[in-house]
């Protein structure tokens, strides 16, 4: 054992001093969900007084997530984190009740220099028994957080204290480790800053966490036993809810990437080539640095990215599962809708219970449509595997009369969906189609001063696990400064 480990371990202390109760904590807690905290300005700060060779280097901005207030005791950094259920939104009126810390889903980012003496309280203010892993950093063992393993489970409403000092830098993470409460949400962004600051010198730095849910149509709570997905998100939010990272023209750039979800997720930046600069170990030797533009972020991983943004533009970063770049999928639907002679109108069990639009509900034409059999059967549907979705349907062309049933021009559509109207006059004559999913959400979003000045339906293709690098002239940077400040300043 080297001597720095030694005095590290002389250092800590007992694990279980009983602070306050979770609870009078938690009412004093900032209460606020990540998606209305306004993300911390990347204003830059020096290094901590006393780091020889320092510079500074720029704060992490991790959007639509804040930051952990910590307090300052003899030396030591003081946090304390909270482990509460969370209701929020993955996106504007897609509500889910979540687990997470702090008020916010994932939780609110830590952020610390190499060196510092961390004393970490933990109040657990869910309904059943947690402990809090602290991902990639090197603690005591009786700091690590394994439930029954190092320490005891800290019951509802109980308080667990740990402290010990961090001697590595880079990307890590905090969680719960009882695995289904991970995929509630129980998880955090660990920052350390290097005791001398990276070169080249990062300009912008942002921090992004992968999740994956299952939230069924008309639940707000995630399924935690699914292994489909439905819904992945970015720092909380699915596309075009993202926040986008904003830099200047000509700034270095490095983005941390963190996955703690079901799926590993290969992350493409357009436009650009980054280089892989670190992992959830820490920084990769410049030597060893390799040049890309996808990176695969495997659970439980984190990678940093960098490069210098050369290119003004608004580049989509995304995962590049096409099913990530979705959002509500919903295949349990599509054999009760994959009609091409739908039409959602209620009516009597004659009618299928409402689900065709016309005609009876056994008729041959029908055949397979509502899971009356399995296989081939008519015509029609033999053409299409999917649910025929939305104004696609709805408004391209009609199947020809000898392909459906007369007067049945229309199909099952999604209020709310707006699929593209452009398509082909033979389109239906086409196995496969529909396939596109344009979904224009401008309405929901663009009131957000970082969607400032994006193009006209920017968002019909900006779904599920992606956001934007926006690489701006530095005058388009200030204005939307100028209108995050008064945005922030009219919600005060
Ligand atoms: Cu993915």
């Amino acid at each position: 054992m080297n001597s720095r480990r030694r005095q590290f371990l002389q250092g800590a202390v007992a694990a279980t001093s009983i602070l306050s109760t979770a609870k009078a904590y938690a009412e004093q807690a900032p209460h606020v969900h990540g998606g209305t905290q306004p993300p911390v300005p990347a204003t830059a700060r020096p290094v901590r007084a006393g780091t020889a060779g320092a510079t500074a280097h720029a704060r992490v901005v991790s959007p639509d997530v804040p930051h952990l207030p910590f307090t300052v005791e003899n030396g030591v950094k003081v946090f304390h984190i909270v482990a509460e259920p969370v209701h929020g939104e993955i996106m504007p009126g897609r509500a889910m009740d979540a687990w997470g810390f702090n008020g916010s889903v994932p939780g609110p980012t830590i952020e610390i220099d190499e060196g510092d003496r961390v004393r970490l309280v933990v109040h657990n203010n869910l309904p059943e028994m947690f402990a809090m892993h602290w991902h990639g950093l090197e603690v005591p063992m009786e700091m690590d957080g394994g439930p029954g393993l190092s320490q005891d489970p800290i019951p509802p409403g109980g308080v667990f204290t740990y402290e010990f000092t961090i001697e590595q830098h880079g990307t890590f993470f905090y969680h719960s480790h009882f695995p289904m409460q991970e995929m509630m949400g129980l998880i955090g962004l660990f920052i350390v800053h290097p005791r001398r600051a990276a070169e080249p010198r990062i300009d912008r730095d942002f921090g992004l966490i992968f999740q994956g849910w299952a939230l069924l149509p008309n639940n707000t709570v995630p399924n935690t036993l699914a292994m489909e997905f439905n819904w992945l998100t970015i720092n909380g939010k699915a596309g075009p809810a993202t926040t986008p990272l904003l830099v200047k023209q000509g700034e270095r750039v490095r983005i941390r990437m963190v996955n703690l979800s079901m799926d590993h997720h290969p992350v493409h930046l357009h436009g650009n080539t980054f280089y892989v600069t670190g992992t959830e170990g820490g920084r990769v030797p410049r030597a060893a640095w390799t040049p890309g533009n996808t990176v695969l972020v495997g659970v439980a991983q984190a990678r940093d990215v960098e490069f210098d943004a050369k290119y003004l533009g608004d580049w989509m970063l995304h995962c590049h599962l096409p099913h990530h770049m979705m959002n509500q999928m919903a295949s349990m639907v599509g054999p009760m809708l994959m009609s091409h002679a739908g039409g959602l109108v209620p009516g009597s069990m004659e009618d299928g219970m409402g689900m065709i639009r016309q005609g009876h509900a056994t008729a041959e034409h029908l055949g397979p449509a509502f899971g009356r059999t399995l296989g081939a059967g008519a015509d029609g549907e033999a053409r299409v595997t999917n649910m025929a979705l939305g104004a696609a349907a709805q408004q391209g062309p009609a199947p020809a009369p000898d392909q459906a049933p007369a007067g049945q021009g229309g199909h099952a559509g999604h209020a709310g969906m707006q699929h593209g109207t452009i398509a082909a006059p033979n389109a239906w004559e086409v196995k496969g189609f529909p396939q596109d999913m344009w979904m224009v959400m401008d309405h929901l979003v663009d009131h957000k001063p970082e969607n400032y000045g994006l193009r006209k339906e920017w968002t019909a293709s900006m779904m599920g696990m992606m956001t934007l690098v926006r690489v701006l002239e530095p005058e388009m940077f200030d204005k939307i400064a100028e209108l995050k400040r008064q945005h922030a300043e009219a919600r005060a």
